[in-house]
């Protein structure tokens, strides 16, 4: 019989609402997790809208106080959904507290600040995730394990890009509800801690460590309006950031992201080049992934020349990454779902230690590389990243 695990989220913003349809809908879609969830309490400082919110989504209870909720013996476990600069205050609290802690991306502001927290939950031993969840994209997934079963070789070449086009506008203010994102002192960075990080998380666990990086950021619009103190501040963060890099497996990456690609709203796309085939995948068509099997594993053949050629997966079979659990092979999922299966993963290993990740010292690695690649724009050098 699984047991119950009452769930605290603080925030309703994005963040909220997708995590709150992974706790909503975790245990119809994954019946096998040995959790069951309870959508305990909503915490928000708008108590309107936190009410109102806790209302659609099931909460039993509302909070307006972090503090509060975390001091709760009703919770059992804390998810953070709020802006990057609050991140470790409720997480280490959360975490001497004895609660599970789970935290919307980036970690932390800083690899400092990330260092603290995982040392909090690391010393408490409380299960912990971050929800880097294009990782349970099942075409994502389906690469990762097609990387594991050896069938691309040695990797020469990875990229990446995400790109989107909202910041654009110079009228657009910085600071407060979802416009914290723009403004440095809440959220650390710009696109690098908030799009590229994904990246980041998602082709380290595809390719192994990033040990060094040379970058360059830009910031377009110089100054906004703060909508906080109403008063035109300068702007902190960096819209776009493109970068070089060197894995420990002696592949060479590179990274594009930007919030000023006009057109583009979530151009999201990865490629991973190897010695006896590729990969690659764009979020536009999340059900695909397109293969390139030079080499098959099997037989340790080359693909005859005149069949050779991109291969388009359509990741519905129930013998693909999650499929099995959604519906018959050839229908589709979205977007929400990788939060689903981020929770179904983490309530799966969190108490036997089997989860593989990402837990808060995965992500501290991938803090350590968004840092070496601001530190990099800065110093206009090649910059170690300290891992691999
Ligand atoms: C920013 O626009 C954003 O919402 C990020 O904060 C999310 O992490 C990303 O998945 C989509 O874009």
């Amino acid at each position: 019989m699984p047991r119950p695990l009452r769930v605290a989220v603080i925030g309703y913003g994005f963040m909220g609402k997708a995590h709150s349809n992974a706790y909503a809908n975790v245990n119809h879609y994954f019946p096998e997790v040995p959790f069951r969830i309870e959508r305990q309490v909503l915490c928000g400082r708008d108590a309107t809208k936190a009410q109102a919110f806790a209302d659609d989504w099931g909460y039993a209870g509302v909070a307006s106080d972090w503090r509060e909720v975390v001091a709760r013996d009703d919770v059992d476990l804390v998810d953070i959904c709020v802006p990057n600069n609050l991140h470790e205050a409720i997480a280490t609290a959360a975490a001497e507290a004895g609660k599970w802690v789970v935290t919307e991306k980036p970690l932390a502001m800083s690899v400092a600040e990330g260092e603290r927290m995982v040392a909090a939950v690391e010393q408490a031993g409380v299960p912990n995730m971050v929800w880097y969840n294009y990782r349970r994209v099942p075409a994502i997934s389906l690469a990762k394990a097609m990387v594991d079963e050896g069938r691309l070789g040695r990797a020469y070449h990875y990229r990446a890009q995400f790109l989107q086009d909202w910041t654009i506008a110079e009228d657009l203010p910085q600071g407060g509800a979802a416009l914290w994102r723009l403004d440095a002192a809440a959220a650390g960075s710009g696109v690098t801690g908030d799009l590229l990080a994904h990246n980041i998380d998602t082709a380290m666990w595809l390719n192994g460590p990033i040990t060094r990086v040379m970058a360059e950021t830009e910031t377009f619009v110089k100054e906004r309006l703060h909508q906080e103190t109403g008063k035109v501040a300068p702007v902190g963060i960096d819209d776009a950031c493109l970068f070089m890099c060197r894995f420990a497996n002696g592949s060479l990456g590179l990274f594009e992201s930007t919030r000023y690609a006009r057109g583009h709203k979530a151009l999201k796309t990865l490629e991973l080049n190897g010695a006896d085939g590729s990969v690659r995948f764009d979020l536009h068509d999340p059900q695909y992934l397109d293969f390139f099997e030079y080499r098959s594993k099997e037989t340790g053949d080359k693909t005859a020349g005149h069949l050779n050629g991109w291969r388009r997966i359509h990741v519905t079979n129930h013998e693909h990454p999650y499929m099995s659990h959604w519906w018959v092979p050839g229908l589709t999922v979205g977007y929400e779902a990788t939060f689903v299966h981020a929770l179904a993963d983490f309530l799966a290993g969190a108490e036997d230690k089997t989860f593989k990740g990402p837990t808060f010292r995965d992500a501290l690695d991938t803090q350590k590389v968004c840092e070496a690649v601001l530190r990099s724009a800065e110093t206009g050098k090649w910059e170690a990243t300290g891992l691999g």
